[in-house]
């Protein structure tokens, strides 16, 4: 097609604004995880809108923060990447919280990065129009905005402008993808996030975001039903009681809920079988991270 324009937006933010909930409204498939719980979204995750005259291909970054540890930095370090390969970033910040401390990180770490940021105000449907304009105000002065749009990514307002704006701003190029494609992960890899989120979810506080899930075996079987096996790997002993459960009970709610999603997003019969191991201390174990699944 003419004059077809095309290009890689990242979404960065921190932990909670509801970048993948944007991101699930546009690409409208379950692909980005979502929880409550901070920094669900570890690695990077890309969801495709193909459109008649464009595509955009978006990035949703790991919840930016200072690092505490080794995977911290190497998370950071991963984003910083990104961010100076894109055409555009969406910086996007909760409607109802306002400038905090997690920004100022994230703005001195654009200061650096040579790409117009769009100032996205998430969740405008919990805060009163009024509130807006003294929002702005508080981040205009940091950053040198491309453009400020607020929106609501959970109903849904604004979101057609935000996307219009985005491909004004995308350059002509190549359609990357088939039109039916929204992600380029491997399905193993969502599918593992999949389990990860109904860890956090069911599993509330007690089990931290450092848990990893590990794809052991995924094969098809007869009439078109798929046999899984993942191992949820936890840095406590203390945990892996938590995840069990009495007789088993968490567990297997765990494997219930994954399963069902796991069968909506494949539309076929799943079979999932998970196991539980511990792991001490593999956050802070470089040499390791490449075999949970790791990049930079
Ligand atoms: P992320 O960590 O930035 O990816 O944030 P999530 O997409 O996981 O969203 C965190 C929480 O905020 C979830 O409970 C979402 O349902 C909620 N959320 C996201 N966008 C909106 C919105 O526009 N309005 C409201 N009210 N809640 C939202
Ligand atoms: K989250
Ligand atoms: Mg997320």
């Amino acid at each position: 097609m003419e004059n077809f324009k095309s290009g890689f937006v990242a979404i960065i933010g921190r932990p909670n604004v509801g970048k993948s909930t944007f991101m699930n409204k546009v690409i409208g498939q379950k692909i980005a995880i979502m929880s409550d719980k901070a920094q669900t979204t570890r690695n990077k995750i890309q969801g495709v809108l193909t459109q008649d005259d464009a595509q955009i291909v978006f990035i949703d970054t790991p919840g930016i923060h200072k690092p505490k540890h080794r995977l911290g930095d190497f998370m950071v370090k991963t984003a910083e990447n990104t961010l100076n390969e894109v055409d555009s970033i969406l910086f996007m910040i909760n409607a109802k919280e306002g400038y905090g401390r997690g920004d100022q990180y994230i703005l001195d770490m654009l200061q650096n990065v040579n790409r117009p940021v769009y100032l996205v105000i998430n969740k405008i449907d919990l805060i009163h129009p009024d509130d807006l304009f003294p929002l702005i105000e508080q981040y205009k002065g940091k950053l040198a905005f491309e453009e400020v749009i607020p929106i609501s990514a959970l109903e849904g307002n604004n979101v057609t402008h935000l996307l219009d704006v985005l491909k004004g701003n995308l350059p002509e190029g190549p359609q990357y993808y088939p039109e039916d494609q929204v992600t380029d992960h491997p399905e193993r890899f969502i599918i593992t996030e999949l389990i990860r989120e109904k860890v956090l979810q069911l599993t509330r506080e007690e089990i931290p975001h450092s848990i990893a899930v590990v794809m052991e075996n995924m094969e098809e079987r007869d009439n078109n039903s798929l046999f899984i096996q993942a191992t949820i790997v936890t840095e406590r002993k203390t945990q892996k009681g938590i995840l069990i459960g009495k007789q088993g009970s968490m567990l297997k709610n765990i494997g219930k809920y994954a399963r069902q999603d796991i069968e909506a997003l494949l539309g076929s019969k799943v079979y999932l079988e998970l196991w539980v191991k511990v792991k001490k201390d593999w956050r802070n174990k470089q040499n390791q991270l490449h075999e949970y699944g790791f990049r930079s």
